[in-house]
């Protein structure tokens, strides 16, 4: 049997339960580690760490050196299609992204597909590295923002509290809204396709505020753009695994995993278990769900929680995580701590 087929992660997404379930961590390279801070200082600013594939692959292992995760998710961001496509985009210390919004169709213009790559060539380059790099039992995610969770960047500017301006614009003009989520599709499945080109095992893709869409606007603007995805990566490779993580949606994660073709889904912090498991474990593995700031927090009642996650899912397919990324306040020992409870140490 080849390596790959016996690496716990991918037998997980396989759909084979395992007596110790394969671990990662959302956003598990980044500031709650010492090493991050140092080599980000070294990158200047987030973008050049992002574009420098050297060091975008050394803070992917970081975490890995620490705690053996499952996984090696590649150091990117979901904001760099945007940025691909020509949209000004900057980090600002404890502000997070900053982008020129755009708000109509008449701002799509400016945007050119033709030239993603050239912008995006070192990422390929780091997920090359990453694939011989890793170790042999660790499997390489790559990874998009799903096109709604993107949209919303590029429009409200930066992360937002209520999305007034990409609800209005879906409410007022939703044939121009399309046109952006066509760009995203097409862009995110080109993108995501080198990444599999260039050795990523398994894609990713983050729908993290999903949530904020109405009921009736939800399969418009989440399930399809990514069922259409899915569609596009699985034309080329049709074994390929796609995890989703459509954030926030309540029960509308059935007809999410139903119809966009995910093999797995991620479920967020808030998601019943004994619910997940008989409803959404049933139809695929499932991924997930200890609240981050209980890993902030640790002791006894992390503790608990993490024994509750693994006897509820531990019996079917399951991948552990957390329900949302790791927050830059982690104490790295809770992290430890973590590893050695999922491996029964
Ligand atoms: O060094 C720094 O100060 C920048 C912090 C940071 C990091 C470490 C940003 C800015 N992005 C990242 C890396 C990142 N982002 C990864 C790879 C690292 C890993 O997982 O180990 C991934 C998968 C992401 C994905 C991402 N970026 C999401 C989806 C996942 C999620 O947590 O919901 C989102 C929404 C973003 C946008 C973004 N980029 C950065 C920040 C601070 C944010 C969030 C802004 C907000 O809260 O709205």
């Amino acid at each position: 049997m080849s390596v790959s087929q016996t690496k716990p992660l991918l037998k997980s997404l396989r759909g084979e339960t395992q007596a110790t379930p394969p671990f990662w961590l959302m956003r598990q390279a980044g500031r709650y580690l010492p090493e991050y801070r140092a080599t980000r200082e070294q990158a200047g600013s987030f973008l050049d760490l992002c574009y420098s594939p050297e060091l975008a692959e050394e803070v992917t292992l970081q975490p890995l050196r620490r705690y053996g995760m499952d996984a090696a998710i590649l150091f990117a961001d979901i904001l760099l299609i945007p940025h691909a496509l020509g949209q000004p985009l900057s980090y600002r210390e404890g502000e997070g992204p900053v982008l020129d919004p755009v708000r109509s169709a008449a701002g799509l213009a400016k945007f050119d597909l033709g030239r993603i790559h050239d912008t995006l060539a070192p990422v390929y380059e780091t997920v090359s590295r990453l694939s011989s790099s890793i170790p042999k039992d660790c499997t390489l995610i790559g990874f998009a923002g799903a096109p709604w969770t993107v949209a919303s960047y590029m429009v409200e500017g930066r992360g937002s509290k209520d999305y007034t301006h990409i609800k209005r614009w879906i409410f007022k003009d939703p044939e121009g809204f399309a046109a952006l989520i066509d760009i995203l599709v097409a862009s995110t499945t080109d993108y995501l396709l080198r990444q599999v080109e260039a050795g990523a095992e398994v894609i990713q893709i983050f729908d993290t505020w999903a949530g904020v869409l109405p009921d009736d606007e939800f399969r418009k603007w989440s399930i399809e753009p990514t069922r259409r995805i899915v569609d596009g990566l699985r034309a080329r490779y049709p074994a390929l695994p796609v995890i989703g993580f459509p954030r926030g949606v309540g029960a509308n994660i059935i007809d999410y995993v139903k119809e966009t073709g995910v093999t797995a889904v991620s479920l967020d912090t808030g998601t019943p278990l004994a619910w997940a498991a008989r409803e959404v474990q049933s139809l695929v593995p499932v991924q997930g769900n200890l609240d981050p700031l209980l890993l902030v927090e640790g002791g006894a009642a992390m503790e608990r929680r993490i024994a509750e996650i693994i006897a509820t899912f531990g019996d079917k397919p399951f991948i552990f995580n957390l329900g949302h990324g790791i927050t830059p306040q982690t104490p790295p020992e809770n992290v430890a701590r973590l590893a050695e409870l999922i491996r029964g140490k």
